[in-house]
């Protein structure tokens, strides 16, 4: 087992069955002209906790664990968007217009690939998601049971939106979920702080949070105590 000193109390998991979900590391909400500067946001902001979520990735993926990724994405007929989702903001460009990095949260276009930081490597699954949850009319709870995953580590963005619903999700669905703080980051620094706060709050009612440096101290210490001489 390993265990975080994890707020608002240790978060104990066994590697096997802990997958690390990267929420929608995607080109649309992290560089310029896709879809979040599209809706009036500073992109700058996100791509702020790119080199965090790297040094995770990287730790996770030595240490053996399974990684998924989430893109929010739609398929090109936009049969999965609903008007209630297209007509939303006041955006100069909706969910499907051809923008810069082609079509906007459009499956196949340049915009929706996650960012070349946190690509996805052979093995690693790639969910694409129509809603704001990672659960939402996709496989992914049948996946995780079936490959006997009980915990979850979160990173990715944005914290408010479709990190928060992707968690709390996740914890109506019976997995016990880490948030890591500083590998996740939204266009409203207030609106972070506050899903942070709201989701360990009331005893981890959504679930917990903690540095990623807890969790690079703990991954390395695993290492160690696996290749150290047996006394
Ligand atoms: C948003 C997301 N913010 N991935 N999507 O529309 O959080």
């Amino acid at each position: 087992m390993i265990t975080l000193d994890a707020n608002p109390f240790p978060f104990a998991f066994a590697l096997p069955h802990t997958a690390l979900v990267i929420i929608d590391m995607q080109r649309d909400f992290i560089e310029p002209g896709g879809f979040g500067e599209t809706l009036g946001n500073d992109v700058s902001l996100l791509s702020a906790i790119v080199p965090a979520c790297a040094a995770v990735l990287a730790a996770w993926r030595n240490a053996g664990g399974l990684v998924v990724h989430t893109r929010e994405s739609h398929r090109p007929d936009l049969a999965d968007c609903p008007p209630a989702k297209r007509d939303r903001g006041n955006p100069h460009l909706r969910i499907g217009d051809v923008g810069p990095m082609g079509r906007i949260l459009v499956a196949g276009e340049p915009g929706n690939q996650i960012i070349d930081a946190l690509a996805p490597v052979a093995g690693e699954t790639v969910i694409d998601k129509p809603g704001k949850g990672a659960f939402y009319a996709t496989p992914l709870h049948e996946l995780l049971r079936q490959a006997g995953v009980t915990h979850l580590l979160f990173m990715g963005v944005t914290t408010e939106v479709c990190v928060q619903t992707s968690m709390r999700e996740a914890n109506d669905r019976g997995f016990d979920c880490l948030l890591l703080e500083d590998c996740t980051e939204s266009y409203f620094p207030a609106f972070k702080a506050a899903a942070v706060e709201m989701m360990r709050a009331q005893g981890a009612i959504v679930g917990w949070t903690a540095p990623s440096g807890l969790l690079l101290q703990a991954l390395g210490e695993a290492a160690q105590a696996c290749v150290a001489p047996q006394g």
